[in-house]
């Protein structure tokens, strides 16, 4: 993995904290702006990370902690991924080139990792209702100074938290400022009727008008210094009426509304901030930025260069892996070219996701069935009431949710699809350990937190093939609720795209027989636990190896003839060991008056930290070697003593 340090420009070397910046002259500040700039397209052309997102808030960034008191003030950034210039200014230079690598700092803010990080993120919508509690604790104490700052693009604008804080946020006297960062991008295209609203104010001739009217208010608030408040209070009146006549979305909801403003006139914005700072209450500034600002591909081509992997910063050319032999797809491709394949067949078919089109691959029936295919914006709970709304009539949702952020929608497949046992396919991509983004994106608790809600079938394919087939199944007519979820990256299967088969709901199948342990796996690391088996046979070492497809309906007829031969059994699955498929499995044993050995392995009951797939499955222990090492441990007790307790791990 590369690791490579860059050298900074002569006056971000001699930034280490904000307290640095602040330092400086304005008139310096846009040199800032430049080295910073240069510093994260150096370090993440070689490095990887995420893009477009920081580049396009350099100024932003550099304002913000050039005019308010960071880290006393609270500045908080919604997702995070566009926090690299951040972390850079708030002592974190020297160690970014370890950015999302195992054992390096964190791609997102985090509480643990400096002061600055006032808040944890990696999900989106959460900057404003964290920051408006920041601020109204702050009032609570009496601290009428600090500031609180939340930084919220227009595609985190889009979720419904993000309303409910605004909501909140307009009847709380409380210094609150709330960034909008309108760059008309999710890490798609930004969609819905607020992108088009926010459009239109930015190009409404009223509204600029009334914009600088207030700019030229706010002017005269800067040279009245301490009756600042006073006047704008006056000014106030003046210009909102003008302003509720084009009906603000943001002034009726008790925000004062500002801009729109050019994110990228750094000095601009200084002023513009400095000026906010003096007026009280929940403030709006909307400020239009360019996703992939200065680096000209990234603003040409904006999905591409949310996180383009490495690439040659000079030519533009995002490396790809040299590889000798046709590699098997990614199983979010299977699910792309599979939902396409099966809505063709079956008119009721669709499909939905929650802003991850090109994430989860459902760009493709978006491209293919442009009428049939959903992106309802950043909005899990909305994504899966409205499938659930769509099965009432006899529609087939397929309804794709990465793991972690199908965490938000819980409720939603409660009350909304389990309770009315409506047929919606949940297809959660992400499923298990991410990789590099961390604890915030691992989708580690799905198969425990939907096992335990009737009428919900949760499955987990072990290869292409088994995904293909899972996603026919779950169509057929009298199908309830029906998860499939699968990991980040590539199968095993190069000649993948096979005639449908249907399984049948709850059956598991055999890999291999075996003697004294078996194997039970669900999911993709099924094929850990064949590397094991191959591995083991050449020490003399047989497990038998079962695929369970299904946590939830269990195979009871399979684990039947399983508890009858073995005394030892090892589970394996991506996902928490607490309540999940090992569980399942060990509850089963308890319920049918069962005794043997069971070694759980999975995702421990602890915060996982970033780094690649294989480097995590390594410390979690349950990767082909930490199977083998089960069965070897099993192996030599069994030697060691002949009448081992009945004992679950
Ligand atoms: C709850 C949740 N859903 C989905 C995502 C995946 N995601 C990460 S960034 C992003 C787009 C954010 O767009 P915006 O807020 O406009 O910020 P920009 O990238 O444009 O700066 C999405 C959908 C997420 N982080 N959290």
């Amino acid at each position: 993995m590369p690791m490579q340090q860059v050298q900074a420009g002569p006056l971000l070397d001699k930034i280490r904290i904000p307290a640095d910046l602040r330092k400086l002259n304005e008139d310096q500040l846009k040199q800032v702006t430049d080295e910073l700039r240069q510093y994260i397209i150096d370090i993440v052309s070689v490095n990887g990370g995420h893009f477009g997102a920081s580049l396009g808030v350099v100024e932003m960034t550099v304002a913000l902690h050039y005019v308010f008191n960071t880290p006393v003030d609270q500045l908080v950034w919604d997702v995070g991924h566009q926090a690299y210039g951040h972390k850079i200014l708030t002592g974190r230079r020297d160690v970014f080139h370890t950015n999302r690598i195992y054992k390096g700092i964190s791609g997102f803010p985090k509480r643990s990792e400096s002061e600055y990080d006032s808040f944890g993120v990696g999900h989106s919508s959460t900057s404003i209702s964290a920051a408006l509690g920041m601020a109204v604790a702050s009032r609570l104490k009496g601290d009428k100074k600090r500031q609180h700052i939340a930084v919220i693009g227009d595609g985190a604008m889009t979720a419904g938290l993000a309303f409910e804080g605004l909501n909140h946020g307009g009847v709380e006297d409380s210094n609150l400022l709330v960034i909008l960062n309108d760059n008309c991008m999710s890490i798609d295209p930004n969609v819905g009727a607020l992108k088009e609203y926010l459009t239109d104010i930015t190009t409404s001739g009223t509204y600029n008008r009334v914009k600088d009217e207030v700019w030229k208010m706010l002017g005269v608030i800067s040279k009245f210094g301490p009756n600042a408040q006073a006047i704008a209070q006056k000014v106030e009146g003046a210009v909102k009426s003008a302003l509720l006549k084009q009906s603000n979305m943001f002034e009726s909801l008790k925000f004062r509304y500002f801009g729109p403003i050019d994110g990228h006139d750094v000095n601009h914005m200084v002023k513009v901030l400095n000026d906010l700072k003096k007026i009280p209450g929940p403030k709006i500034l909307h400020c239009l930025t360019v996703k992939g600002k200065g680096y000209e591909l990234a603003e040409k081509d904006q999905t591409k260069w949310h996180a383009p992997g490495l690439f040659d910063k000079i030519t533009g050319e995002i490396v790809k892996p040299v590889v000798e032999k046709p590699q098997p797809p990614k199983y979010q491709d299977v699910f792309g070219h599979t939902i396409v394949e099966l809505a063709e067949m079956n008119n009721k078919i669709v499909g939905v996701t929650p802003a991850m089109p090109s994430g989860c691959s459902l760009n493709i029936m978006m491209k293919a069935m442009p009428h049939r295919a959903f992106d309802v914006g950043i909005a899990e709970q909305h994504a899966v009431t409205f499938s659930a709304g769509m099965a009432t009539q006899g529609m087939i949702p397929f309804c794709n949710i990465y793991s972690s952020f199908m965490q938000r929608a819980y409720d939603q497949v409660v009350h909304d699809v389990a309770l009315q046992n409506l047929h919606v396919i949940f297809c959660l991509d992400r499923g298990g350990l991410a990789g590099a983004d961390g604890p915030t994106h691992h989708g580690a608790f799905d198969l425990a937190f939907f096992r335990c809600i009737p009428n919900m079938v949760v499955s987990a394919p072990m290869n292409e093939q088994e995904l293909r087939n899972l996603m026919y199944t779950a169509t057929h007519p009298g199908m309830g609720p029906f998860s499939i979820r699968y990991p980040r990256g590539n199968g095993v299967m190069v000649d993948w795209k096979k005639p449908f088969e249907a399984i049948p709901v709850g059956k598991g199948r055999k890999i291999r027989g075996g003697e004294k342990v078996a194997i039970l796996t669900i999911g993709h690391p099924g094929n850990f636990a064949v590397e094991a088996c191959d591995k083991l046979a050449e020490e003399g070492l047989y497990p038998a190896h079962y695929d369970m497809r299904f946590v939830k309906p269990l195979d009871t007829a399979l684990l039947h003839e399983i508890f009858s031969e073995f005394k030892h059994i090892i589970t394996v699955e991506d996902g928490c060991i607490q309540g999940g498929f090992g569980s399942a499995v060990a509850e089963f044993m308890i319920d049918h008056h069962y005794s043997a050995q069971i070694t759980r392995l999975g995702i421990p009951d602890q915060w996982i930290e970033h780094g690649e797939q294989k480097e995590l499955y390594r410390e979690c222990g349950f990767d082909a070697q930490a199977i083998m090492e089960a069965v070897r441990e099993i192996q030599n007790v069994e030697l060691g003593m002949q009448n081992s307790p009945v004992s679950i791990r």
